[in-house]
């Protein structure tokens, strides 16, 4: 692990370069960016805006969201951004002060947010599964690592506080993983609304259809099943795709602590989320 920027980040994929890069990308008004802390659902979101955006379902299912959907700060990923057609469709898991000329564009923005204590759990397992993180000798462990910020991609509460704070500036679109597994359609088409596409029927049912838990996590091009980068005997990316799992890994202290860390961090922050933290 490494400090880039202020924040952890497994080094295969950054670069002092690479996050260089991300801090003087060159925005263009048409752009997509889709933000998220990781484990939020970035990849089911990823496919979805793939899928409005190129109705060619067909090509669309058979390759992995990260082609489509490049990440701003990777720099394994040799891309040649300026002649990616409008418009171009790009992802970060990077804190909105990294993305300080965001505010002089019109690039809409779709943050991503999940109840954190899934993602702490999603993350838990995560790290047993992908062979570039390191592994934990219990779950009460990575708790304290993720509650103090220690792990890969930096404080959940700094990332979506830094989001908070610019999200009117911008022109942006606040989506949670809670609302979009409640209400895939609503939420489908209120995005579609926010980017200015016109969705017809069959394609939103085509869009539902593909991008289902279990549509996705059966698919060889989207499941990440033969990546040498995880250790498939160790879980799967694809591992519950549901809310409120957090508490089949709490125990009441734990919760008691987040409650108590979470209303330290976020308590004065004025946005109701819909999650439920009990
Ligand atoms: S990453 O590695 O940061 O890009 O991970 P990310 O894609 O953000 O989050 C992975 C979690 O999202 C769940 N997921 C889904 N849930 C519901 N429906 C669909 N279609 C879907 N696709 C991905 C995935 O299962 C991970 O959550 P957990 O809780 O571990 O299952």
């Amino acid at each position: 692990m490494e400090v880039l920027g202020g924040i952890i980040l497994p080094l295969p994929f950054y670069s002092k370069e690479s996050l260089h890069f991300a801090r003087t990308f060159k925005f263009q008004d048409t752009d997509i960016l889709l933000v998220s802390y990781p484990k939020s659902g970035t990849t089911w979101m990823q496919h979805i805006l793939s899928l409005m955006l190129n109705k060619d379902f067909q090509n669309q299912n058979s390759m992995p969201t990260y082609i489509r959907v490049p990440f701003v700060e990777v720099s394994s990923f040799k891309i040649e951004w300026d002649k990616m057609p409008a418009p171009r469709l790009f992802a970060s898991h990077l804190p909105a002060n990294f993305f300080i000329n965001l505010k002089n564009s019109k690039t809409r923005v779709v943050f991503l947010v999940r109840n954190p204590k899934d993602v702490l759990v999603s993350y838990y397992h995560y790290h047993k599964f992908a062979k570039f993180l390191p592994n934990f000798n219990s779950f009460d462990d990575f708790f304290h690592q993720f509650v103090e910020g220690k792990v890969n991609y930096g404080s959940w509460f700094n990332h979506t506080k830094s989001w908070l704070d610019v999200y009117h500036e911008l022109n942006s679109f606040l989506i949670t993983y809670e609302d979009l597994f409640q209400e895939p359609r609503q939420v489908i088409q209120n995005l579609a609304n926010f980017l200015g596409l016109k969705l017809e029927p069959n394609d939103l049912e085509n869009i539902l259809h593909c991008s289902s838990f279990s549509y996705m996590s059966q698919n060889y091009s989207l499941n990440y099943s033969s990546s040498k980068f995880f250790d498939q005997s160790n879980g799967k990316f694809f591992r519950k795709g549901v809310t409120g799992n957090w508490k089949e890994h709490f125990s009441q202290e734990q919760n008691d602590e987040f409650n108590n860390i979470y209303q330290e961090e976020l308590g004065d922050v004025n946005f109701k989320f819909d999650w439920s933290l009990n």
